[in-house]
């Protein structure tokens, strides 16, 4: 998706213009993907731009960095700050922002801890993630014949860069073969979560989606649909799925920040329930964007105003 680009990029505690955020050929992240970060979504309201669950984004953020051991030279507070900052110095209304921490310049080889640790924050506008119409009509998903990577190989915990090009090949083989979005399992077989979204399906009337052990990442967005879901009186429970439960849904849905929430319509050309957005799913999304939106006060501790 290519970038739009705004006025002002977070980098190091200064905000430079988008242009002079540049980085040495020789940035330790970029050879060997030692970054850890996140992505956030600010949502219009009408008390202008709203950060949505910003603290505990940046609280996944220091915890991936101190799973790579990394000290972020910065507190939680100022990187909450930052993100602040930068959406209301851009002007933006909406947006989605990317915090990075990664090793900097001045050490190559694979030990790397004797490399810097830079720290940035880049907000543009992003759209809808799986294509303009996904957010109604759904998507067709394919079981991707990648593996999402063990507990022992990266922790998926960890949002670290350089899992994500694990997610890029099951993303492009979906790509390649017609469909719009992967499903990954583990090496057990069961379900994890898709490229960058976790996943959800409805049997009974009753939410399934994998725990944290199947190799998933805990979502934050996965958080607010269970938050949500209780609320609206559903039974939500965390649990291994396999490609049958996948093929025999009523209703399936991917989540994320990127995506926000996403009806799956078919996997691997079985259509899920009516091959479109079932109902429990478009009330979940309505609550979700309600919440994200600031138009229902339960979720108000949520948001995040860019202008104090
Ligand atoms: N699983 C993975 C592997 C993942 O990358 C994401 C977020 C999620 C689940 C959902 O997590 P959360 O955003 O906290 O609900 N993926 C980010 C990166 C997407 C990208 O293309 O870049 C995101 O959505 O920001």
């Amino acid at each position: 998706m290519p970038i739009q680009p705004v006025d002002k990029i977070w980098m190091d505690g200064k905000l430079v213009d988008w242009e002079d955020a540049t980085v040495h050929v020789l940035t330790h992240a970029l050879h060997y993907g030692s970054g850890v970060f996140e992505g956030v979504r600010a949502y219009e309201t009408k008390r202008g731009a709203a950060v949505f669950r910003l603290q505990d984004h940046i609280r996944r953020l220091f915890r991936s960095a101190h799973v790579y051991q990394m000290a972020i030279p910065f507190s939680q507070d100022e990187l909450c700050q930052a993100v602040k900052d930068t959406v209301r110095e851009n002007g933006l209304r909406a947006c989605y922002i990317r915090p990075l921490v990664y090793r900097g310049y001045g050490e190559m080889g694979l030990n790397p801890l004797p490399a810097p640790v830079n720290v940035t924050v880049a907000v543009w506008p992003w759209g809808t993630y799986l294509g303009e119409e996904s957010l109604e009509t759904g998507v067709r998903a394919k079981i991707s014949s990648w593996k999402r990577s063990d507990h022992n190989i990266l922790p998926p915990g960890a949002k670290a860069t350089g899992q994500y090009i694990n997610s890029g090949l099951a993303k492009v083989e979906a790509l390649n073969a017609g469909y719009d979005e992967g499903v990954m399992l583990n090496m057990a077989g069961h379900v994890t979560d898709g490229p960058g979204e976790n996943i959800f399906i409805v049997k009974d009337g009753v939410l399934y989606t994998p725990p944290f052990s199947a190799g998933c990442l805990d979502g934050i967005t996965r958080d607010s649909i269970i938050a949500i879901a209780g609320d609206l009186g559903y039974t939500v429970m965390e649990r291994n799925l396999s490609r049958f439960d996948l093929y025999t849904a009523e209703e399936a849905f991917y989540t994320g920040t990127a995506a926000e929430v996403v009806p799956i319509r078919a996997i691997d050309d079985r259509a899920v329930g009516s091959n479109g957005r079932g109902p429990i799913t478009k009330e979940l999304q309505q609550t979700f964007f309600g919440a994200a939106r600031g138009d229902d006060p339960k979720y108000e501790h949520w948001l995040a105003y860019v202008q104090e």
